[in-house]
């Protein structure tokens, strides 16, 4: 929980007095970046549910939809200037306005361990000052990102071979030396299926809800990072929310990041629906095993660095494992 929503909470645990008679129902926009009723809108849909059915009277979520009634690309910036007031992306999806956010994918530590050891402070600092908004709830965690293709590879090696990206995957991906190209997700069947990408990235879950698993031929395996999908707010509607208000939405989000652990039997459910699927696994071990994270991690890191050398080197002291100078 965020430290803020803790302390809302708490308040209002100890003052009952606090009052809210004759305040007016309230009614939130919000939107989300990934498809409506996949696997990663899934959570943000309960939250709603959630906040619906408990704020009956007090407050709503009016649920825009998803990329049908806006880009992927463009939900930070909705959020950020007031358009709509709740969001669900990641943060790949907004690195224009917060290079930082894509950094999540490289927490190697659980959540609840980056929340005492300060780095969920820190992170939460950033999304004030560049997204003006508050962190409610990751809901996705510990779901590996991994390559999947339709031309077979022998070694990590994609020389010759152009992948779908979004920043996610892009400096891993150059450095295996693969053509890039950025597409939102809803153009990655198209894509695939006129040949213009020879394979793309995603995370291990989810490739069922898009029908991709008809245009796939292989994943790579190890997988890499862990993939991130949050529940964002406007700061400015927050904080024009009374204490009733803030603990319903703070409390359906503890409710659904609760929930996060549950993505590694998703994990493993999707696994077996690709072998069923006829994906065949293409298999690194040992050396280039190692050698393939050892990439990813550090490619990923050089990558956030790059953009923000202050914030990215602190960063990688809270979220990276065993990380030494
Ligand atoms: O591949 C993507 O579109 C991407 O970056 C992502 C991030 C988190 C979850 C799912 C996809």
């Amino acid at each position: 929980m965020d430290n803020r929503l803790v302390a809302v909470t708490a308040a209002l645990v100890l003052s009952s007095s606090v009052h809210v008679a004759g305040a007016q129902e309230v009614t939130l926009k919000g939107i989300t970046a990934f498809a409506e009723k996949t696997f990663y809108s899934r959570g943000f849909e309960r939250f709603i549910e959630k906040v619906n059915a408990d704020g009956k009277g007090v407050i709503q979520i009016n649920y825009i939809g998803g990329p049908k009634a806006m880009p992927p690309f463009e939900v930070g910036n909705a959020l950020k200037t007031g358009v709509v007031d709740i969001a669900n992306a990641t943060g790949a999806f907004y690195t224009n306005l917060m290079p930082e956010a894509d950094a999540w994918k490289l927490t190697e530590r659980p959540m609840v361990e980056i929340r005492e050891n300060g780095g969920y402070a820190y992170m939460a600092a950033l999304y004030d000052q560049k997204l003006n908004a508050i962190l409610l709830a990751r809901h996705i965690d510990n779901n590996p990102f991994h390559i999947y293709l339709n031309k077979p590879i022998s070694k990590p090696d994609l020389t010759g071979l152009k992948l779908r990206i979004t920043p996610v995957y892009r400096d891993f991906f150059q450095a295996l030396g693969a053509t890039v190209v950025q597409t939102a997700p809803g153009e990655v069947y198209t894509a695939l299926e006129r040949g213009v990408v020879d394979g793309y990235g995603w995370p291990i879950t989810g490739i069922f809800d898009l029908g991709w698993q008809e245009k796939t031929k292989y994943r790579v395996d190890p997988g890499f990072y862990s993939a991130e999908v949050s529940i964002l707010i406007n700061k400015a509607t927050w904080s024009r929310l009374n204490d009733t208000q803030k603990k319903l939405i703070a409390d359906a989000a503890r409710a659904i990041e609760a929930q996060a652990a549950e993505t590694v039997r998703e994990n493993e459910a999707d696994i077996a629906r690709q072998k069923a699927a006829g994906i065949a696994v293409i298999e690194f071990t040992g050396a280039d095993a190692e050698a393939f994270r050892a990439t990813a991690y550090e490619t990923g890191w050089a990558g956030i660095l790059k953009q923000s050398p202050v914030h990215g080197a602190k960063l990688r002291e809270f979220f990276a494992k065993a990380y030494s100078r």
